[in-house]
C-alpha cells in the first residue's frame, strides 16, 4: 500500500523501460516544456505510485473520449463546497470537515512540494472518480465508480460505490457499491452510462451520512454500515447492491442504508448524465439539486416545469419543499451546481446556481403543521450573464454546443457559489467538450442580488472559487489559476497551468494554493497578492480537488487516494 515519489529523472527511466502509453505521452511532453520554465516551477516530481488498471485501457481511443465526457458530469460533484475544518460531531461536515461553501481550509503544517514526500497511504478506488472525500472524526468518506469494487458476489457494472475507511491507514470500515441504473439509458434519459459513479460528495452529520447516489437517488445512510445491525426503515441493501446468489448475507462492511429518495421516480424529472450534486443540510433540512437536464439527444427538456431544488426531511426523506422557477424553460444543458447557504444580515438565505445561468436566492421553508409540499419563496435572481452573453445586434447568440465557432454565447453555473462577507462570488461554466469560451465570474451582494462586479477574465470555469483574506483563486477551463482581489475584482496574478483545469478546484490553506491540471499536474502556489509557485508535483492520475486535515493531503486522482503528509 504504501509507495513513495520518484524524481522526474527515475520516473522518466522507468517509463522509457515500460510499454507507451498515453501517461508516458503526458509525461513526456511536460517534462520537456518544464524546462522551458514558463510556467515558473521550482522543479518537478513525478510519483512512482501505480494505480490501478492498464494505462491502455484508461485513456485509450473512445474510453479517453467518455472520460472527458465524465469529467463534465462530475464537476457539479467535485467543485462544489469546501472545507473548514474540524467541527463538532453534530454539524453537518461536507469534505475536509467544514460545512462552508469555500474552498478553504485551516489545516496546518501541509507540504509545499507533495512530489517530495512519502505517501502516508494509497486506497485504489475504481476507474473514475470525481467525489471530494469528506473527513470526520476520524473517517473519511469518498465515492467512486465500481470498477474496484471488491465484494463477494458484486459485479461491477460501470455504477458507483460510497466507501468509508479509516482516516489513519485507508483501511476499509464499510462500502456501498450500486450498480448502475440501466433504465436511465434509454430515452428520454441519457443517465448513469458513463461509468462516472457516485459523483456527490459525501455529507455527514453525527450518525449520519447523506449522498447522491449515481442512479438518481438521495442516500441516507448509517455512519457505522452493517457493523451494529441493520437500521432504519430500508432493509433490503442485498437486493440495492444486486447481490442475488444463494446464501449470501450482510457482511460487517456491507453500508447501511437508512433511507432513499428516488428523484426520477418521485419529481420525473430527467437527470441528464449525471447526479452528481452535493447536499447541503441545515438544521432537519436537506436540500438538494435534482440535475432536472436535457433530452439523450440535447434537442429539449423533458421536463421543463420539474423542480430543479427540492428539500427533505433528513429524519424520513420526506419532500419538505420544493422550487417553481422552471429553470428548465431557460435550461443550456443541466442542473449540476450544489446549493449553499449564507447568514445575510440575521437572514438565513440558500443560493443556487441554475443550468440557465441565474444565480438564485431562496428562503428556507417555514415549519408547516401539515406535509403539504411547499413552494420555495424566491428572495431574488442574478443572471451571471452579461447581457452580450445572450443577445448580439438583436440576435440571441446560440449556446456554444450548438455552435461551437461562437464561444462568446451564454453558459450555466456548474460550480457551487461561495458567500464571503456578505456576498456571492460564482463562476459560468460549460462542458470541457464545447470548447473553451468567454466566462465571467460575478461578485453579488447576497441581500440584495445586485451586481458588485464581474470579472471576464476569468474564462469559463467549472470551479468552485476560493477566498481567503480577501483574495479570490479560481482555475478556468482553458488552464488559467486567477487571484483576485475579491473586494474589487480587480486581477492580482494569473498563472498558467499548462493543461486545462476541467474537474478540479483550487484548494488554499496553510498559505497555500493547490491547484491541478487535467495533464495530472499538482501546483502549489502561495497563498499571497504576490505570485510565488512553490512546486509542481506530476501523478500519473489525474488528480481532482483535494481536501485535507490534521497536517495531510488527501488527494483523490481517478484511480486512487493519496494520503500526502506535510512537514
Ligand atoms: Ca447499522
Amino acid at each position: 500500500m504504501k509507495a513513495s515519489y520518484g524524481s522526474i529523472s527515475s520516473a522518466a527511466s522507468s517509463l522509457v523501460a515500460g510499454s507507451v502509453t498515453f501517461l508516458v505521452s503526458v509525461l513526456s511532453t511536460r517534462a520537456a516544456s518544464s524546462a522551458v520554465s514558463d510556467f515558473g516551477p521550482l522543479r518537478v516530481k513525478a510519483a512512482s505510485f501505480q494505480d490501478g488498471l492498464p494505462h491502455k485501457h484508461r485513456f485509450g481511443g473512445l474510453w479517453r473520449s467518455f472520460l472527458a465526457l465524465g469529467l463534465v458530469f462530475a464537476l457539479s460533484a467535485v467543485i462544489v463546497c469546501g472545507a473548514s475544518g474540524q467541527e463538532a460531531a453534530d454539524r453537518p461536515v461536507r469534505w475536509g470537515g467544514g460545512s462552508s461553501p469555500n474552498m478553504v481550509s485551516p489545516a496546518k503544517h501541509l507540504p509545499a512540494d507533495p512530489g517530495s514526500m512519502t505517501l502516508l497511504w494509497e486506497l485504489k478506488l475504481g476507474s473514475h472518480t470525481y467525489s471530494i472525500p469528506t473527513i470526520d472524526r476520524g473517517r473519511i468518506y469518498i465515492a467512486a465508480n465500481d470498477a474496484g469494487v471488491q465484494r463477494p458476489g458484486y459485479k461491477p457494472t460501470g455504477g458507483g460505490v460510497l466507501m468509508c475507511v479509516e482516516q489513519a491507514t485507508g483501511k476499509l470500515i464499510w462500502q456501498l457499491p450500486s450498480p448502475r441504473n440501466f433504465a436511465g439509458v434509454k430515452p428520454p434519459y441519457h443517465f448513469d452510462q458513463w461509468g462516472c459513479g457516485i459523483c456527490s460528495g459525501p455529507l455527514v452529520e453525527g450518525e449520519r451520512v447523506y449522498v447522491v447516489g449515481n442512479r438518481g437517488e438521495i442516500l441516507c445512510l448509517d455512519r457505522e454500515g452493517q457493523a451494529n445491525g441493520n437500521d432504519g426503515p430500508f432493509q433490503d441493501e442485498l437486493a440495492y447492491m444486486g447481490i442475488t446468489n444463494a446464501g449470501a448475507k450482510l457482511e460487517p462492511t456491507d453500508g447501511d442504508i437508512i433511507w432513499k429518495y428516488d428523484l426520477l421516480a418521485e419529481l420525473d424529472v430527467v437527470p441528464h448524465d449525471v447526479c452528481g450534486s452535493t447536499l447541503l443540510l441545515e438544521g432537519d433540512l436537506l436540500y438538494a439539486c435534482t440535475s432536472n437536464g436535457i433530452d439523450g439527444r440535447h434537442d429539449k427538456v423533458p421536463r421543463p416545469d420539474a423542480p430543479t431544488l427540492i428539500v427533505l426531511d433528513k429524519q424520513t426523506g420526506r419532500l419538505v419543499a420544493r422550487d417553481d422557477e422552471r429553470i428548465g424553460r431557460r435550461l443550456l444543458h443541466c442542473n449540476w451546481s450544489s446549493p449553499c447557504l449564507g447568514r445575510v444580515k440575521g437572514r438565513t438565505l440558500i443560493f443556487f446556481g441554475g443550468g440557465d445561468g441565474i444565480l438564485y436566492a431562496f428562503e428556507p421553508p417555514e415549519p408547516a403543521a401539515d406535509s403539504r409540499v411547499r413552494i420555495l419563496h424566491k428572495v431574488w435572481s442574478y443572471d451571471c450573464n452579461p447581457p452580450d452573453f445572450r443577445v448580439r445586434d438583436g440576435q440571441p447568440l446560440p449556446y456554444s454546443r450548438d455552435n461551437p465557432n461562437r464561444p462568446d454565447g451564454p453558459s450555466e453555473i456548474i460550480g457551487s457559489p461561495v458567500v464571503y462577507e456578505g456576498r456571492v462570488y460564482v463562476a459560468l461554466g460549460q462542458s470541457p467538450l464545447h470548447g473553451n469560451g468567454r466566462g465571467c465570474l460575478s461578485c453579488v451582494d447576497a441581500a440584495t442580488g445586485t451586481n458588485v462586479w464581474a470579472s471576464e477574465l476569468v474564462e469559463r470555469s467549472l470551479a468552485t472559487p476560493s477566498v481567503f483574506e480577501g483574495l479570490l483563486y479560481i482555475p478556468d477551463t482553458s488552464g488559467h489559476l486567477h487571484c483576485l482581489d475579491a473586494r474589487t475584482g480587480q486581477r492580482c496574478w494569473v498563472q498558467p497551468l499548462g493543461g486545462t483545469c476541467c474537474y478540479a478546484s483550487s484548494f488554499v490553506a496553510d498559505g497555500k494554493v493547490y491547484a491541478s491540471t487535467e495533464t495530472g499536474t499538482l501546483w502549489v502556489l502561495k497563498a499571497d497578492k504576490q505570485l510565488q509557485v512553490l512546486s509542481q508535483t506530476r501523478l500519473k492520475s489525474k488528480p481532482i480537488t483535494l481536501t485535507a486535515a490534521d497536517g495531510v493531503l488527501y488527494v483523490p486522482t481517478q484511480h486512487s487516494l493519496l494520503a500526502i503528509p506535510g512537514v
